[in-house]
């Protein structure tokens, strides 16, 4: 098989890239390793900023969520015992983001690739990735037992923290800056309607909590846990239990509780591998850097990284320019790194760390005190929740 762009992973990086460069008259392959309804299954990222709406519009795949996500311009802080409300679009110059899963972006997404007649070989085995530091690389992979390849131009590595793509990369290469954080996220999702119209991010005591949502009657919901705790350990009566006593007295008694749909506990983590451009393979998305969930910045980060890399494709492509391609891994970075710091601040100001007792839980309510009455530190959070700028001629008039 010959393909340009060979894609590893069917995650909504991979999609996305996959049908942004058919848009463009780009060929390319997807290769996953596990099945379209495991791929599925997984119920994750929740929140897109304008500039993920605007990528999926590119692609062609924006209808549904322009129809049934919900556009949020605001977010509430709870501590003390009590919620403020922080004014994203006034603050941010008329930002807001939307809700819609990451569940139904990769659904959209697969349906639009399947439509188009594009090439996805799911439960892909063995994947390797070959001689990408020179002209001619090649990716090999076994499918019910036979060995296959695929010769490309360019790979991207799609195939998130645990991929391939990374590790294929000579040691000494390439550089992995990391912090893990020392609790996890328990996560629910259930058919109860949202116990407020906008998001609660609730510093307590007890931990972080938060209260997201799918729709209008589906709710997702997150409480601050242990990394020694398992989530079949977690009954639903303990979770909703646990969720309430983390809310204020209004949103307690406003919570409806119902039988979970799907429950885990994701750890935490901030990650980023420098560069992210080797020779003709470029990592994009969880496969070159993890956020904690605190700022839902991930699924976003991924998207900002496919839309370089789809500007730099074409400009080799259509323009014979190299020049995206040698600027990749820096127009990537940049702005990685200040999702990481947003990240790793807001996960800071909102979670209870074991190490600094109740010093730490009195300055983190000073902190929150100042940010909810200060224009400037709200504006900062705002303009940084919604998403900073993005830099792409090609959503330019879109
Ligand atoms: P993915 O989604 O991990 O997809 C990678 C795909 O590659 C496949 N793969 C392989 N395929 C072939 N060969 C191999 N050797 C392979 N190894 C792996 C995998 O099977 C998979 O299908 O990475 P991608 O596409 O870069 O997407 C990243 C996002 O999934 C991630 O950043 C977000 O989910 C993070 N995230 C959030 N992001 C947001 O922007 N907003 C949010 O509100 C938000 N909330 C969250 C989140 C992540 C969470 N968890 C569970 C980590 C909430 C949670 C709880
Ligand atoms: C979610 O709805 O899953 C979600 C929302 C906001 C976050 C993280 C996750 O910061």
């Amino acid at each position: 098989m010959r393909t340009q762009v060979a894609i590893i992973g069917a995650g909504p990086s991979g999609l996305l890239l996959g049908q942004l460069l058919h848009k463009a008259g780009i060929d390319n392959i997807i290769l996953e390793r596990q099945s379209g309804e495991y791929v599925l299954g997984r119920i994750r990222a929740g929140v897109l900023e304008q500039i993920t709406m605007d990528l999926l519009k590119a692609a062609g795949v924006d209808q549904r969520a322009q129809a049934e996500g919900l556009p949020h311009d605001g977010i509430e802080l709870l501590f003390k015992g009590q919620r403020h409300r922080i004014d994203l679009h006034g603050l941010s110059g008329g930002k807001r983001v939307t809700v819609y899963g990451q569940t139904e972006v990769t659904r959209d997404l697969m349906e639009a690739r399947a439509a188009a007649g594009l090439t996805t070989i799911y439960e892909a085995k063995d994947v390797a990735l070959h001689d990408f530091d020179g002209t001619s690389p090649s990716v090999t992979y076994t499918k019910d037992g036979q060995t296959h390849t695929v010769q490309c131009d360019f790979i991207a590595g799609c195939d998130g923290y645990h991929g391939i793509s990374r590790k294929s990369v000579p040691e000494g290469a390439v550089t992995e800056y990391e912090k893990v954080y020392p609790f996890g996220w328990l996560g629910i999702l259930a058919d109860v309607p949202p116990v407020s119209h906008e998001l609660i991010y609730a510093n307590t005591e007890r931990g972080f909590a938060l209260c997201s949502q799918r729709s209008a009657t589906r709710s997702r919901y997150y409480v601050q846990c242990s990394l020694d705790e398992k989530a079949e350990d977690w009954s639903d009566e303990a979770f909703w239990n646990e969720l309430r006593l983390r809310l204020d007295p209004e949103a307690a008694e406003r919570l409806v509780t119902g039988p979970s749909l799907e429950k885990s506990i994701a750890p935490l983590r901030s990650f980023v591998a420098e560069p992210m451009r080797f020779g003709r393979l470029f990592l994009a998305g969880d496969a070159a850097h993890i956020v904690p969930p605190t700022g839902a910045k991930g699924l976003n980060l991924a998207a900002s990284d496919v839309g370089y890399l789809w500007q730099a494709l074409r400009e080799y492509y259509g323009e014979k320019s190299s020049a995206g391609i040698d600027h990749y891994s820096t127009a990537c970075l940049r702005r990685v790194w200040k999702a990481e710091r947003f990240s790793w601040w807001f996960t800071s100001l909102m979670h209870r760390f074991p190490d600094t007792g109740d010093f730490g839980q009195k300055i983190q309510e000073a902190e929150l005190d100042y940010l909810v009455n200060s224009r400037a530190a709200s504006t900062s959070l705002a303009e940084n929740y919604v998403g900073l700028p993005m830099e792409l001629a090609q959503l330019q008039g879109l």
